[in-house]
């Protein structure tokens, strides 16, 4: 069973099993312990609030699958960007993306604007996981990239952080991520795929891989992250542009 249905299943027996009024004092527990989602709200948001509070509380530390070399897709899928990308992109991409950078701000000590040859520079790790889109497809791959931890550990976050926000060269695109995705080891800004550079059509230059959640939070063509302590700010205060046409903030697989 993969582990997006095994999930599935948990979570739908969970729910079942606690039952409407289950849901109310999971809600209130959720929210003692400071693990609302940003969209709890409407008809879903019970649910949704349900399932992100179990798995933070339960499953806070535990890593996606890794694969095999063998278990690389032979012909991944990319989804392209609608609107196509534009001038700007293009421009950056005729100059090698050596102009590409990547700004770090919001509630920070050390706020940085770092060029891809910069981050290009850090330690780099790679890792052989499972990009699952929410429209069902998949594939695997192997990225390379640095963890977004060490790029946080240079910034230094304020104490009061809740949230990373991903900010793309493509505006109508962007996620955010709670401290446990953000700090947890297998969460990259990924600079290369499959032994190459990350080509254009999956994200390159740059890219976040969150592997441990559906394949929208992993946003193409990363220009800002910005950490926060509320999301009320950002687009219309779901904490992300999924939550606006109907997915879940919390993706988690
Ligand atoms: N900037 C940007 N990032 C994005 C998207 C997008 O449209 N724009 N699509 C997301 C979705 S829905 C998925 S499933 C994955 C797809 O990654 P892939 O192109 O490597 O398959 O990228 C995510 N990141
Ligand atoms: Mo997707």
């Amino acid at each position: 069973m993969s582990q997006l249905s095994r999930r599935k299943l948990i979570a739908g027996g969970a729910i079942t099993a606690v039952g409407a009024s289950g849901l109310v004092v999971a809600a209130k527990l959720a929210a003692r312990f400071g693990l609302v989602p940003p969209d709890s709200g409407g008809v879903y948001g019970p649910g949704e609030t349900f399932t992100y509070a179990a798995q933070r509380l339960v499953n806070r530390h535990a890593l996606a699958r890794e694969f095999t070399r063998s278990q690389i897709s032979a012909q991944p899928f990319a989804n392209l960007v609608d609107p196509p990308l534009g001038e700007e992109f293009r421009r950056l991409e005729q100059g090698a993306f050596s102009s590409w950078r990547l700004q770090v701000d919001g509630m920070v000590a050390r706020p940085a604007s770092f060029s891809l040859a910069e981050i290009k520079s850090f330690a780099a790790r790679t890792q052989i996981t499972h990009l699952a889109c929410e429209e069902g497809w998949s594939y695997i791959a192997e990225w390379k990239g640095v963890p977004l931890s060490h790029i946080l550990d240079l910034i230094a976050p304020l104490p009061q952080v809740r949230y990373v926000v991903s900010r793309s060269i493509k505006p109508e695109w962007w996620e955010s991520v709670d401290m446990a995705d953000a700090l947890h080891p297998q969460t990259f800004v990924a600079h290369g795929m499959n032994g190459t550079d990350l080509p254009v059509p999956f994200g390159g230059p740059l890219r976040l891989r969150v592997p441990r959640q559906l394949g929208y939070k992993s946003v193409k063509y990363i220009t800002r992250l910005t950490l926060t302590d509320n999301l009320k700010q950002f687009g219309k205060g779901l904490g992300s542009a999924a939550p606006e046409e109907g997915y879940a903030w919390y993706a988690g697989i």
